[in-house]
């Protein structure tokens, strides 16, 4: 590698390095100081994220349920190979082909998990490429979707920059098709419910780390577990502090003991 690595990553409240709370940028990130890979990060403020993918010509890999594109980072420009990626499975698929010494992203296992529910999901989840790791891929889509069943628990959390903090809400609104931002509060016994839920999700994902741990394959992390310690890092900077003490409590405190084996990995460079 001649050059750094370039990672776009969403800019929340300032300081930005300590309020990134993006999930799928999270992915990257913890993929990144995996694999040991020097980069550095541009940080996009959330209105400014369409503009910047169409100024890099990054085709949009989300579409609203309208059909029109949904521009989302992350984004990663490798300068030594001149590859644009805007998605975090491809990123990561790409960095163990590019850059195969070191850590394994995608050591052989068959991570049997299949989330299933009846509640809709606003926007739909990408439809991504393989990229020749099935069981990964599958992984990440119903990670995807059992998380964002429960992200009604975390989006009154966001942290928000003040800077731009109205248009983004707005447009929260906008895409949500309801009326104001209260209108996402969810509290009282819809709260209780939804929590339930999370709960009993995150124990069926909690069986698939029955051994010692605290990663799935015991102590070496891979890709399945960044997937998974992506989404607690935005439930650790999004929910009220006494629900995050209580997801990393849950199922005998597999998810707190996670996410805390993944802090080595969640710098940010
Ligand atoms: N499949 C894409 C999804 C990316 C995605 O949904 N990114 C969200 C953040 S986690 C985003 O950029 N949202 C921008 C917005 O809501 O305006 C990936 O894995 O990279």
């Amino acid at each position: 590698m001649d050059k750094k690595l370039v990672f776009y990553d969403i800019a929340m409240r300032p300081p930005a390095e300590k309020s990134n709370s993006a999930v799928n940028p999270w992915k990257t990130r913890l993929a990144l100081n995996f694999k040991s890979l020097p980069y550095s990060t541009n940080w996009v403020q959330l209105p400014d994220i369409s503009n910047v993918r169409k100024s890099l010509s990054v085709p949009a890999c989300r579409k609203f349920a309208d059909g029109t594109d949904f521009h989302t980072l992350p984004i990663l420009v490798d300068p030594t190979t001149s590859r644009k990626l805007g998605d975090s499975f491809d990123i990561a698929v790409y960095l163990q082909k590019q850059y195969p010494a070191g850590n394994d992203l995608f050591p052989p296992q068959s991570l049997d998990y299949v989330f299933s529910s009846d509640a809709a999901i606003l926007i739909p989840l990408s439809k991504c490429d393989d990229g020749g790791y099935p069981q990964y891929a599958r992984f990440n889509v119903n990670v995807d979707a059992a998380f964002t069943t429960h992200v009604g628990l975390m989006v009154q959390g966001l942290p928000f920059d003040p800077a731009t903090a109205e248009e983004a809400k707005a447009e929260f609104v906008r895409r949500a098709g309801v009326s104001c931002w209260e209108d996402f509060a969810i509290t009282g016994e819809q709260r209780e419910k939804l929590s339930g839920s999370f709960r009993d999700m995150l124990g069926g994902l909690a069986k698939l780390f029955g051994g010692n741990g605290p990663f799935l394959l015991g102590e070496r992390a891979n890709y399945a577990d960044l997937i998974v310690g992506a989404w607690l890092r935005m439930a650790s900077k999004t929910l009220p502090a006494d629900e995050w003490k209580l997801v990393r409590e849950w199922h005998g405190g597999v998810f707190g003991r996670l996410h805390d084996a993944l802090e080595i990995y969640a710098a940010v460079q």
